[in-house]
């Protein structure tokens, strides 16, 4: 294996256009950060990058929608989501914004790099163009008529009804969805990268390099783009918000947001490197430099393809030693989405748990959607916590520290370091550091727990309580193992759970920075006669209420129609009446009939009195109809009427019969008539 001298990871810049759930942090930040806290333990040199992506079509139209500027979506996205990770305990080393100045110049000299190299294509094509908003349409901003089923809203790319795939000159009368306007055709030059010239070299690269040591999800990806032959792919868009196309002909036109964002990377690494006074070349074009890029699975292709190329085109850059892709991460059994209202935000979490950050990371690491997309329940987060933070994990630092103040008042006890245990960690640390090298971080973080296990297993072993009143000594040399195993989960859980570790060395009067990763296993860590710190509850049950309240809330905040279908559901099938027999049935009289006239009855509001003819017979009906319906609007309808049921008075006159509608969600009266006109008298079975 490559002794690698230094490490750039990049977890994906997050658009900048509203709030990112734990599905994103499980995708990419988390593991990231992991990855990134065991390197730094281990002393190695590397440099964590992040920031906000504050480019893109989806946030000028966003802004129009909004009627608001992509220069405060941006900022307030970009605050809220740089808050959350550091609450979160993500530990990048610079969260930069693609709106910066130097990011900017960085992916101008990108692009001016392949301009004058030649390795553009310029291509001139006909775009649809909003006149009344002055934008060139992305394809999902054009709506119109299908052409294979004739549903109305198909969208630009597809037809959501029958699922074809479309471009938007097949659809008839296009409508901007933005002003409602039919667009018109505008001529565009645009610069596209030849991705097709450079299947050879990703080939070679992808297939001799990478076979082996990437996921299978992102290397089958990866693979399958390119056996399936690559297109050129524009560079430049239409528009103003974005990083300015750096040439004379190119008013009015910005980089592709996937040309600049991933850039951002690099100028993130320079800003950063500005701050601490080094070289970010260093992490960008030796080759003795490892580049890893965490994303979510929707990202791989411009990772594992578009960018390895720009990289490589550009000539002086490194390209990606992996791409560890996570699949998604489902919540309570559907796909998580802000827009939807179907997601846990990391600031709404933080807002309801702000003490329980290393039980999120716990949960969503052992849960995370490494090889096939996972799925996060209450139910579940519930469950792990407590019987497992809380059962294995807390309950042994208590246990153990409590018993040490109690027998040896909170000083080390003397003992020997026991070999079989000292094995035991350095094979459990040593598991741990293969599972992260190999971005598998849920086995690694079950190698920890299983330290912990075995802590409690010592104590319901050899029960130091019970030893202490005949044989002391013992008692000392179970809670001197128990302590170097929680010395040592305060090493190795420090990528996982940093908070926690946090405590454990305070807990235990150590200093985190004297130790690093290969202190773990060590069986003296804590020497006899150490004072410990004083101990203090690392986790607490999560009750059923606590949990019960985010299920609700999550279903409270289900988007509105939903909601109220629910409801509509609920309140019909509350209105289901037991079963009759046909004879039952057949005892009413239905019939076909034409409202002649209607007029309303004085001093009721609700009735109109109609005359209804039926064929045979021309009836008198009073129906609870007036606030739905003016009555000259209803004459010469054809409704249903119940004929033989019993007359009655009602406000002084006699009605024969009742006139038969239905009822919506709302409350809102309906006429159930039959289809096709009908002969008056018409039975109805
Ligand atoms: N902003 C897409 C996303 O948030 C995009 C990632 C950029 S990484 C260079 O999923
Ligand atoms: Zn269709």
């Amino acid at each position: 294996m490559k002794n690698w001298k230094r490490y750039t990871v990049t977890a994906a810049l997050p658009y900048a256009n509203g709030p990112k759930h734990i599905g994103h942090l499980a995708g990419a930040y988390l593991p990231a950060d992991t990855y990134v806290r065991y390197l730094r333990a281990q002393k190695r040199d590397v440099v964590f990058v992040c920031g906000s992506d504050e480019h893109g079509t989806a946030i000028t139209i966003q802004a129009i929608q909004e009627n608001t500027t992509p220069r405060a979506i941006i900022d307030k996205y970009h605050a809220l989501t740089k808050n959350s990770f550091e609450k979160l305990g993500i530990s990048f080393d610079i969260y930069h914004r693609t709106s910066e100045p130097l990011h900017h110049e960085t992916a101008q000299e990108f692009f001016l790099d392949f301009y004058n190299k030649g390795l553009f294509k310029e291509v001139t094509s006909e775009q649809y163009f909003d006149e009344e908003k002055k934008v060139f349409l992305a394809d999902r901003y054009i709506v119109g008529t299908c052409p294979n089923c004739a549903y109305e809203n198909a969208f630009g790319d597809q037809c959501e009804k029958c699922g074809k795939e479309l471009s938007p000159n097949e659809l008839i009368n296009p409508r901007s969805t933005l002003s409602g306007n039919k667009p018109v055709l505008r001529e565009t030059k645009h610069w596209y990268l030849p991705l097709n010239e450079y299947e050879p070299w990703l080939k070679r690269w992808l297939i001799r390099d990478h076979a082996k040591d990437w996921k299978q999800n992102v290397y089958g990806q990866s693979k399958s783009w390119i056996d399936a032959g690559l297109q050129p792919r524009a560079m430049t868009r239409d528009g103003e918000w974005g990083v300015k196309v750096p040439l004379k002909d190119a008013e009015g036109k910005v980089l592709y947001v996937w040309f600049d964002a991933p850039i951002g990377y690099i100028s993130a690494t320079k800003q950063w490197a500005k701050e601490n006074n080094t070289s970010w070349e260093l992490y960008w074009k030796d080759s003795d430099t490892r580049l890893v890029h965490f994303v979510g699975k929707d990202n791989i292709v411009f990772h594992c393809i578009i960018f390895p190329v720009m990289l490589h085109m550009h000539g002086d850059y490194i390209v990606p030693d992996n791409v560890p892709a996570n699949e998604f991460l489902n919540l309570e059994g559907d796909k998580m989405s802000t827009s939807r209202k179907w997601s846990v935000e990391m600031h709404e979490y933080l807002e309801e748990f702000p003490d329980k950050v290393d039980e999120l990371r716990y949960v969503l690491t052992s849960i995370a959607p490494e090889t096939k997309d996972s799925e996060f329940t209450w139910k579940d987060y519930q469950t792990r916590v407590n019987s497992e933070l809380v059962a294995i994990f807390g309950n042994l630092v208590n246990r153990v520290l409590v018993l040490t103040d109690k027998y040896f008042e909170g000083k080390v006890p003397q003992a020997n370091e026991c070999s079989e245990l000292k094995t035991f960690i350095t094979q459990q640390r040593d598991k741990i550091s293969d599972s992260i090298e190999h971005y598998k971080f849920r086995d690694a973080l079950s190698e920890l727990m299983n330290i912990a296990r075995h802590g409690n297993k010592l104590l319901t072993e050899k029960e130091p309580w019970k030893t202490f009143k005949t044989n002391p000594e013992d008692t000392g040399i179970t809670l001197y193992d128990c302590l170097q195993i929680i010395a040592n989960l305060a090493i190795l859980s420090e990528p996982f759970l940093p908070f926690t570790s946090k405590k454990l060395y305070a807990m235990l009067n150590l200093k985190a920075e004297d130790y690093q990763w290969s202190d773990g296993g060590r069986q003296d860590l804590l020497k006899p006669g150490h004072q410990l710190g004083k101990a203090a509850l690392l986790y607490q049950k999560l009750e059923d209420e606590v949990i019960q309240k985010q299920i609700d809330k999550l279903h409270a905040g289900k988007p509105t129609n939903g909601n109220k279908k629910e409801k509509a559901n609920k309140k019909m099938e509350a209105n289901v009446k037991s079963e009759i027999t046909y004879d039952d049935f057949s005892k009413i009289d239905l019939r076909v009939g034409t409202i002649l006239t209607a007029e309303k009855v004085e001093k009721a509001d609700k009735l109109l009195k109609l005359t209804i003819d039926l064929g045979y017979e021309v009836r008198t009906v009073v129906s609870g109809i007036a606030e739905f319906f003016k009555p000259e609007d209803i004459i010469g309808t054809q409704v249903s009427v119940v004929a033989n049921l019993a007359p009655r008075k009602l406000r002084g006159i006699e009605s024969k019969g009742m006139i038969l509608m239905s009822e919506d969600e709302a409350g809102k009266l309906h006429f159930v008539s039959p289809k096709d006109l009908t002969n008056n008298g018409s039975i109805i079975r």
